[in-house]
């Protein structure tokens, strides 16, 4: 019989001895369980949008509540969901251990940081329940500021004190990194996963504060007509939109950096081989966060912009797709030759690759003047940023929770299931949005909740698509949640992985490590001396 041995998850009991604990995996454990609430809240309002979408006339909803379903979706999905997830969940559980530390440099900022999401998603919710915004989450002047009557300054204030929290979190990982790197962990020797949390980072702590300043006004100029976006007190609506995307725009980075950062690990050890190209891919990072910083104008070229302003705005806009494509052609090389092994993270990375591939190719049609005069504001948009975001951070989280869920839990789950629940997410995906990058392409708007009968046939596959995708996330939540009592004992290095985080057992005991380890390694020293030769 196995001796009973101390971890994070047996050491203390009680909801008190979690509400209050400081312990970086616990927290991590509390964003998991807030974070897929909103996810399926989100979802719910995905179903029903969809559900509008499957018939040409306004079967289901009025306008009114069509335009709040859209609005709650996006806003739920990308500042209660997207955002956090990755960085909130596998950050705040792994980037310590990664680094040999035994907590983050704050861990009771780490544990405010959370409360202050939960305060914020209250307050979203409570404007969502109490009449909801009708915006859209761009929340656009001066419809915003001037003519919605819903609950606009409410769910703006919800965003807003939900920003504190990527921000606390954000400087709690760059001084992490800066100063609790175990002995020998030099810069180039730290996980990629490291390195994309660390340029995820410097985008929250630098970016979020515009967002914060941008919300603060609009709810200002409702309150008191201060004349910041109103052109008839001498504002400027445009100038809205220029605050809003400086901020938005790197935001996608934010969503998407970190499941670069998760695909890296997973693509190295299901190839067991050294990373190819390990400092460009590091490198990329920073680039990314700092070049998307520029290319904000990309969403404004039918905005009135001046034509030179457009011509430099996409220019950058092909620039930033360099550092990304460094990432996937590395990726590709370590594939290459290595002995490439199906579990169900490496079916997520591999999904990853293929789609954000998909996302950003189309964001270089989007990037271009001409074409985006024909498809700005049509389906063809919103496939294009599904594709990165649901198609390229979903998966790569998702991949993710597999791979470390050994780690967190303590358990494996069932390896078959999560194969088949990979796939029925990559079907049920392109079915869903795929269609829309040719009803987009037709010429079928956005935000309308009626459209012409000649869509119908797009729009039933794509509703379609969106069952079987909801059917595929479905799944991991079950047999997560089953394999947490039932699932087999997962041992300290289930993956035969590198990396300081699988020499600490599963689950990792309240300090990470008994003794603090001492860095001798390279990175990615696959194949494992005793692998070799398998
Ligand atoms: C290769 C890099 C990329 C390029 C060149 C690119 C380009 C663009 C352009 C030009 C638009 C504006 C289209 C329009 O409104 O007419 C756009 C929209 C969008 N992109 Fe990308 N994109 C890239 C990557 C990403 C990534 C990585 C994400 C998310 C993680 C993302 C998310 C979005 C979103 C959310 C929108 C729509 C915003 C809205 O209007 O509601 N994009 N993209
Ligand atoms: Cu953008």
């Amino acid at each position: 019989m196995e001796e009973a041995r101390v971890h994070y998850l047996n050491v203390s009991y009680g909801v008190r001895s979690w509400l209050l604990s400081t312990d970086h995996k616990r927290i991590a454990l509390l964003y998991l369980v807030t974070i897929t609430a909103m996810f399926a809240l989100g979802g719910l309002f995905a179903v029903a949008i969809r559900l509008e979408l499957l018939t040409p006339g306004p079967d289901l909803v009025e306008a009114d509540t069509y335009n709040k379903l859209f609005t709650m979706h996006g806003i739920l999905m990308i500042f209660f969901f997207l955002i956090p997830s990755i960085p909130a969940v596998l950050g705040n559980f792994l980037l310590p251990m990664m680094i040999g530390a035994r907590d983050l440099a704050f861990p009771r900022l780490n544990l405010l940081s959370w409360y202050v999401y939960l305060a914020g998603a209250a307050f979203t919710l409570w404007a969502a329940l109490t009449g909801g915004v009708d915006t859209g989450w761009t929340f656009y002047t001066p419809y915003s500021s001037a003519f919605s009557n819903t609950k606009v300054v409410a769910t703006a204030v919800g965003i807003f004190v939900t920003g504190f929290s990527s921000i606390l979190t954000g400087l709690n990982f760059i001084v992490t990194v800066h100063t609790m790197r175990a002995p020998g962990l030099t810069w180039f020797r730290l996980p990629l996963f490291v390195w994309a949390h660390y340029a995820t980072s410097l985008i929250m702590v630098l970016g979020t504060p515009v967002l914060a300043v941008t919300l603060a006004l609009v709810g200002m100029e409702r309150a008191f007509g201060v004349g910041i976006f109103d052109p008839a007190l001498g504002g400027d609506p445009i100038l809205f939109q220029h605050l809003f995307w400086f901020y938005s725009h790197p935001a996608v980075y934010i969503m998407v950096l970190p499941a670069m950062g998760v695909v890296s690990e997973i693509v190295a050890c299901f190839s067991r081989k050294g990373i190819f190209g390990y400092p460009f891919i590091a490198f990329s990072s920073l680039a990314i966060a700092l070049v998307g910083f520029l290319v904000w104008g990309h969403h404004m070229f039918v905005s009135g912009q001046s034509v030179y302003a457009g011509m430099i705005f996409s220019l950058l806009s092909f620039a930033v797709a360099i550092p990304s494509a460094v990432k996937v052609f590395n990726w590709t090389a370590t594939l290459y030759r290595g002995s490439v092994s199906f579990e169900a993270p490496m079916l997520y990375a591999l999904g990853f690759i293929g789609l954000f591939t998909i996302g950003g190719l189309t964001g270089l049609f989007l990037a271009s003047t001409g074409l985006d005069v024909h498809v700005h504001d049509t389906y063809f948009v919103v496939a294009h940023f599904h594709y990165i975001m649901v198609g390229g951070a979903i998966m790569g989280y998702l991949g993710g929770l597999h791979f470390w869920w050994p780690k967190i839990s303590g358990r494996m789950y069932p390896e078959n299931w999560a194969r088949v629940a990979a796939i029925v997410v990559f079907a049920g995906f392109h079915l869903t949005f795929f269609p829309q990058f040719v009803l987009g392409y037709l010429g079928m708007p956005r935000r309308y909740h009626v459209y012409p009968p000649e869509f119908q046939v797009l729009n039933v596959l794509s509703t379609a698509g969106a069952s079987i995708l909801a059917l595929g996330y479905v799944l991991p939540l079950l047999y997560f949640t089953w394999s947490m009592r039932y699932g087999e004992k997962a041992s300290s290095n289930p993956w035969r992985a590198t990396g300081l985080e699988w020499t600490t057992p599963s689950p990792p005991p309240p300090e990470n490590f008994p003794e603090i380890p001492v860095v001798e390694e390279e990175p990615y020293a696959y194949p494992l001396p005793e692998a070799s030769g398998v």
